[in-house]
């Protein structure tokens, strides 16, 4: 496995802002990526808001297995901790029901207020997680309009922005923030893998050998089928039934296996293999006890 770690400084400064923003927010939402739900849990995010009330998204669920998405589901839910798959580009629906279940979350302490005749002021969430996982557009899509910018790469959102997105809600984007030390490689390895760590410090070659590898243990044949290789493939050798289904030749003739990696990974974040998700729930544990 690849040793990945991306740590810039702009997110060192992004988390001690968000550190201080805190004070003035009622609600965490936690956007992770349902593919990697496990490896795009930001721990600093859970020691820096330890007290506040918190909603889990797990967001590009349509390019996730919807069947491991309704066990991850399951898995976070053990701990009363709120959560929701959502799909924030295509569901029409999709900020009707973050809306909903974040007031759900709220409803005590809003029927509290209301007991003592006090009218509930909209409910201050920060939206935050890894970069790339969609908070921007989560704000944008519950503001009805396209006021933040948001786009398929890394780092986009630069600044801490509180808007008044719905009439209930109002929503603070932050910038994507990774953490100084993943617990393992494979957390690394996963965070590239959906985009989510720059591509420009990765060695895209080993980290689509390593993507490669985990599919098949998890989707045995799947890309075999895919790219016409012979079962049992190694990764290398993947790499190169890629270059040779995609025509990726280089002078010689030779299949050209670093387009094939670049290839490779730009299908798999954009969905076109599949709805595939590369992490499984611990059968027994529940979150709280794997992290205590
Ligand atoms: N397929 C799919 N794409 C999504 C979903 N949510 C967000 N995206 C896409 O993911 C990309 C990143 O979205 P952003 O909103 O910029 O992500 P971010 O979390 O604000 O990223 P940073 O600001 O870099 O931390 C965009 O191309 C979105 O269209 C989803 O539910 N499904
Ligand atoms: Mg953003």
């Amino acid at each position: 496995m690849v040793k990945i770690q991306w740590y810039p400084g702009h997110m060192e400064k992004a988390r001690r802002q968000m550190s201080e923003r805190l004070k003035a927010v009622d609600l965490v939402i936690e956007l992770r990526d349902a593919r990697i739900p496990e490896a795009s849990r930001n721990p600093l995010l859970n020691m820096m808001a330890k007290d506040k009330p918190k909603l889990i998204l797990l967001t590009k669920t349509d390019m996730a297995d919807p069947l491991l998405t309704e066990e991850w589901i399951r898995f976070l839910k053990k701990d009363n901790v709120s959560c929701l798959a959502v799909d924030l580009n295509k569901d029409p629906h999709v900020s009707r029901k973050i809306i909903r279940e974040a007031l759900k979350v709220m409803k005590e302490k809003r029927d509290r207020q209301k007991s003592r005749g006090i009218n509930p002021r909209a409910v201050r969430a920060m939206a935050a997680g890894i970069p790339n996982v969609g908070k921007s557009t989560m704000i944008n899509r519950i503001a009805g309009k396209n006021t933040l910018k948001a786009a398929d790469k890394p780092g986009v959102t630069r600044s801490l922005t509180w808007l008044h997105a719905d009439p209930d809600l109002d929503l603070l984007d932050t910038p994507g923030v990774l953490w100084p030390k993943f617990d393992d490689e494979k957390t690394g390895s996963l965070l590239a893998a959906v985009g989510s760590i720059n591509d420009d410090i990765l060695d895209r070659r080993m980290l689509a050998m390593d993507t490669i590898h985990m599919i098949q243990d998890l989707y045995p044949g799947h890309l075999e089928e895919i790219y016409e290789a012979e079962e049992g493939t190694n990764p290398n050798g993947m790499l190169k039934a890629i270059a040779r289904k995609r025509n990726l030749v280089r002078e010689n003739n030779e299949p050209d296996t670093k387009r094939a990696a670049e290839m490779f990974l730009s299908e798999l974040r954009k969905g076109r293999l599949g709805r595939l998700t590369l992490e499984k729930p611990h059968e027994e544990d529940s979150e709280e006890d794997l992290h205590e």
